[in-house]
């Protein structure tokens, strides 16, 4: 299919949602005459950021995830709040901004407040999809998704995240879900929602830190070429919703299941003990697995990111 032609069949999807301009949007003119030429672009998250690191490491993270979506070909269009307006593509300054210690985590719900209050917001996975969404882009990127967490019918902690990938035209890639959540359940979510959780080179979900895991995925795909492939079936079809493409984390910093399994125990009875809720949940358990791993989460964290956004810049451009 040539170019033009697919950027008019990606763009029919939700038309009803795609508005030019988008209103509140300060979109980097590289992003836009990427998207006015129908060229690739990939959406990048900034909650890690604010919330998933121990300063600089967040924002170093960032600077490599852009390299990496620029070699493989793409524009990368890093999302956050700043000054009143939703900006898509950051300056230097705008990420240094958005690693402060008063930058609100911003979900779908968070969006119109933080733009009334001029906080700066950095989005989660499900804000970033919404603003994708907003901006007619079709390609993300982040470390892990957010999803049914593990006492859920006691809290009802359930991610936007789900609610967002079952109604964006979005492939994101990620390195699958942390098992601080309850695994199985968000597969059946994402399944009750029709999102295809495809694996990327493995036949099943990468729990993050680990590479496999004992939970299939719904399909497989071993190139970047056969990915695109099947997002633009998916959306051919009509199916709006994302397609989620788990891209284990690379081997050389991944931790193994049983170390991956006692950091994650250990951090999740450390929030339970501090009486953790809401959305301080994952930035919380995120900060105690990096404690006590000696620097190993870190580098398996920012390793996965990166690499995902280098596979996310090679389905775009494919
Ligand atoms: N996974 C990480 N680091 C993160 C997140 C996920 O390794 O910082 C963030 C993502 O932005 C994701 C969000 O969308 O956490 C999910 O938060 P919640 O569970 O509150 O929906
Ligand atoms: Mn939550």
């Amino acid at each position: 299919m040539g170019a033009a032609r697919w950027f008019a069949v990606v763009h029919s999807y939700d038309r009803s949602v795609t508005r030019h301009p988008a209103p509140f949007v300060n979109m980097a003119r590289e992003v836009r005459e990427a998207l006015v030429r129908g060229g690739p672009v990939v959406a990048l998250e900034t909650t890690y950021v604010s919330h998933g690191f121990p300063p600089p490491a967040g924002v170093e993270t960032a600077i490599a995830s852009e390299a990496a979506v620029r070699a493989a070909g793409a524009v990368p269009a890093t999302i956050a709040l700043i000054d009143g307006e939703i900006r898509v593509g950051l300056q230097p300054e705008d990420l240094e901004r958005v690693a402060g210690a008063d930058t609100r985590k911003v979900s779908p719900r968070d969006l119109a407040a933080c733009l009334a209050d001029n906080a700066v917001g950095a989005t989660t996975v499900a804000g970033t999809l919404a603003v994708a969404r907003l901006c007619g882009i079709h390609h993300a990127a982040t470390g892990g998704i957010g999803g049914v967490h593990r006492d859920a019918e006691r809290t009802f902690d359930l991610s936007a995240d789900l609610t967002e990938l079952g109604r964006s035209a979005v492939c994101l890639v990620c390195s699958g879900a942390k098992s601080i959540l309850d695994v199985p359940r968000t597969l059946e979510v994402l399944e009750t929602l029709g999102v295809p959780v495809v694996g990327f080179g493995t036949s099943t979900l990468p729990l993050f830190y680990c590479r496999e895991s004992e939970y299939d995925v719904s399909a497989r795909v071993d190139n970047a070429a056969q990915a695109a492939r099947l997002c633009r079936i998916h959306w051919e079809l009509g199916r709006a919703t994302a397609v989620v493409i788990a891209n284990p984390p690379p081997i050389e910093t991944a931790l193994s299941r049983t170390d991956a399994d006692a950091l994650i125990d250990a951090a999740l009875a450390e929030a339970a003990a501090a009486d953790v809720s809401g959305q301080a949940v994952t930035p919380f358990v995120l900060a105690a697995i990096h404690a006590a791993s000696g620097g190993r989460s870190e580098r398996v964290n920012r390793d996965l990111i990166v690499a995902n956004a280098a596979l996310a810049g090679a389905i775009a451009a494919a």
